[in-house]
């Protein structure tokens, strides 16, 4: 797959990009990415990407002549690729949504940065919107990152054989139960007794009852879309009943 970055701050992206599992995707030859600096587009002596807001208000936006010039460039060695626009106004990111940017031939993701892109990139430029939650970033670059992060562990062999995708949480709707390694005490806190006694179905069955109560603990939202079998739910009941 091949990602192209579109930013005021390439530089962002060196160290993320030149580590583990992304690095390994790069050496493996199943991701390339390429970094082109938005101002390398402009065509005016100052290298201008913003300006004022009709209507008024605070703050600069993006123009959307530079963006246009960039990502033509960029379609011409990457030319099936989507672009994307990083956005807080966009769909917020989701797994199900990495899973379908990582089935896709390339991306071209376009970060913005000031109060935002003007309006005529986004709805005749850009093929999708995406946010990556209810909090405010100085700009699309960590968000791209995120986005480069999550669709290159869904590419097939970028994980190795130790670990596959499909066993990640989400999978089944849950958050993951709790995990423990050595040693067996610390700081006074023992390893539950069921993780030490080789018993596989008391491990498992434990394992999803922990999964069960961090989830309605945590992100109660989750268990209406999760996949519940009728020992799930009956436990899930038991538990508030007990006020858990
Ligand atoms: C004052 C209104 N703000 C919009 C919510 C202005 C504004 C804040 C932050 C405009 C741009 C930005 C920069 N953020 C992003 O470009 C961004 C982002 C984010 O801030 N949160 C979550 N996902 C994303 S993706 C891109």
């Amino acid at each position: 797959m091949k990602i192209d970055i579109v930013t005021l701050f390439p530089d962002m992206f060196l160290g993320p990009f030149q580590e583990s599992i992304i690095k390994r995707a790069q050496d493996r030859g199943l991701l390339e990415i390429g970094l082109h600096q938005l101002r390398d587009f402009t065509t005016d002596r100052h290298r201008t990407v913003d300006d004022t807001p009709y209507g008024g208000g605070a703050g600069m936006l993006m123009k959307p002549e530079p963006i246009a010039a960039a990502i033509t460039s960029v379609r011409r060695n990457n030319p099936d690729a989507k672009v994307v626009l990083l956005s807080p106004q966009g769909e917020p990111l989701s797994q199900q949504l990495a899973q379908e940017f990582s089935a896709m031939p390339g991306l071209i993701l376009i970060c913005g940065r000031y109060e935002g892109v003007d309006e005529r990139v986004r709805t005749t430029l850009c093929d999708y919107t995406v946010s990556i939650g209810d909090y405010v970033l100085s700009g699309g670059e960590l968000a791209a990152m995120v986005v480069v992060d999550t669709v290159t562990r869904l590419l097939p062999g970028a994980l190795g054989s130790s670990h596959s995708a499909a066993d990640d949480s989400f999978s089944d709707g849950l958050l993951e139960y709790p995990q423990y390694t050595r040693p067996v005490v610390f700081n006074d806190l023992a390893v539950p007794e069921v993780l030490l006694s080789g018993n596989h179905a008391e491990i498992a069955r434990w394992r999803r009852q922990e999964s069960l109560v961090a989830t309605a603990r945590t992100r109660p939202d989750l268990l209406k879309t999760a996949r519940l079998s009728d020992k799930d739910r009956s436990y899930l009941s038991r538990m508030e009943e007990r006020g858990q």
